[in-house]
């Protein structure tokens, strides 16, 4: 009797044993079965995203659209899906996906910053009459003469030093018994290499504000400038610099003049994947353009903002007037880290006006001397910063992506003396 009462329990155990791990065997494979749907619904998600992005960029469609929080809501529902019927986990008639994961957004490391230096050394050093190397073939001279010294001053107006700084220069180099002693080339080149650094600044902070610390999030910039020196290209080169940073970049089209501005912003946003805020209707007003453009960086808690605005006359008025109403709204979103005005550095001494202007109607935290490339005239870099105060940032050194570097001093004095 108690024996059978004993099978019976056995038996009983027997049983649920057989059931329990029957049970988790068939929860693993529904595990697995549920692991397995919802990677194959993110890798189509991931695919179509990245088909998306694609056309986006062959100028199918407006706007990148990010691999948004929808998407992965759309690969999720997919994959709860999916799971509702774990038993039948492939079903033939799903369009068959390419297998290869996402492509990251083309982030090839653009040249460094070093290497740009060194071209921006080389383009100085190769243009046909850089001025440093000019003063330097009067200064070894052996014994200087008035005239001589008038040649020096000439040398440095001809190349935009402008007439203060000019003097000043002038000046120091007539103290220095290095040069009007016996001249050794040698002491002559030091002791000019010396004085135009300092008049260069050589220890001025000429980082962007964006990448400062305490910079805002997002930290907002605005490009200005008269029509056609470099603006937008360097929005689109800038853009570059800090996506290769991994910082997340928007770029807002607030120059509304011509509808084919917002179309070259966003020719360089597709090239740098960047999206852009623009308007659809042509003549639109760039201050609710910018309004946008930093609602919605806010928004997308984006790294940087940078504001393309059109190219204006300084003397006109209204124009100028409108560069103070862009900033004002934006800075209802946020506030403007950075207003960089882009110069033309083959303008010569209308640029200084032209930098004054810009710098009483919005405000100037830096400056780009575009075009560098093209000019000989470096003595404006001296100018620029003396009349506004606020240093030269960067250089544009041609039409290309990386045709952009920080501006160096050593660089720039060693590229004139070359
Ligand atoms: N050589 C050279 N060309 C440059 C440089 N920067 C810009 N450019 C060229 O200058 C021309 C004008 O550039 P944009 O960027 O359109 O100038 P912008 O200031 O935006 O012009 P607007 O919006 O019309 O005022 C283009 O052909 C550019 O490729 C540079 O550093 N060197
Ligand atoms: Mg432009």
């Amino acid at each position: 009797m108690d024996t059978n009462v004993m099978i019976g329990i056995v038996a009983v155990v027997v049983i649920a044993v057989v059931l329990i791990v029957i049970g988790s065997l068939f929860d693993r494979s529904r595990k697995r079965a549920l692991v397995k749907a919802e990677e194959e619904a993110k890798a189509r998600a991931d695919a179509r995203i990245a088909q998306e992005r694609a056309a986006a960029q062959a100028g199918a469609a407006e706007e990148v659209p990010a691999p948004s929080a929808a998407a992965a809501e759309a690969a999720k529902a997919e994959a709860d899906k999916a799971a509702g019927a774990p038993e039948a986990p492939k079903t033939p008639e799903a369009p068959k996906q390419p297998a290869t994961p996402t492509p990251a957004p083309t982030r090839e490391k653009p040249e460094s910053s070093a290497s740009r230096i060194t071209r921006l050394k080389a383009k100085l050093a190769n243009s046909s009459n850089p001025f440093g190397k000019a003063l330097f073939n009067i200064l070894t001279k052996d014994n200087l003469t008035e005239a001589d010294w008038e040649d020096v001053e000439d040398t440095l107006l001809l190349a935009d030093v402008g007439a203060e700084a000019s003097e000043r220069l002038v000046e120091e180099l007539r103290k220095d018994a290095r040069i009007t002693g016996k001249a050794d080339p040698a002491e002559v080149r030091a002791s000019l290499k010396e004085k135009l650094l300092d008049l260069v600044g050589r220890d001025t902070d000429r980082r962007l504000n964006a990448s400062k610390e305490g910079a805002g999030k997002p930290s907002v910039i605005i490009m200005v400038g008269v029509n056609g020196t470099g603006k937008t290209t360097t929005a689109g080169k800038l853009a570059r610099l800090f996506v290769s940073e991994d910082k997340r970049v928007i770029m807002g089209a607030a120059d509304t003049f011509r509808a084919a501005a917002a179309d070259q912003l966003e020719t360089w946003g597709a090239k740098v994947n960047v999206p852009v805020v623009r308007s659809d209707k042509g003549g639109a007003d760039p201050a609710s353009v910018a309004f946008e453009a930093a609602s919605r960086a806010k928004e997308e808690n984006a790294d940087v903002l940078i504001i393309d605005t059109a190219g204006r006359l300084q003397n006109k008025a209204n124009l100028m007037d409108e560069l103070g109403k862009i900033r004002r709204v934006t800075e209802k979103n946020l506030p403007v880290d950075e207003v960089l005005l882009v110069l033309d550095a083959t303008t010569g001494q209308n640029g200084m006006t032209q930098a004054k202007v810009f710098a009483e109607a919005i405000g100037i935290t830096g400056v780009v001397l575009s075009k560098l490339d093209g000019s000989a005239k470096g003595g404006i870099v001296i100018s620029v910063q003396q009349a506004l105060g606020v240093p030269v940032k960067l250089v544009g050194l041609g039409e290309g992506p990386d045709d952009l570097a920080p501006f160096d001093p050593e660089g720039f004095v060693d590229g004139i003396l070359a």
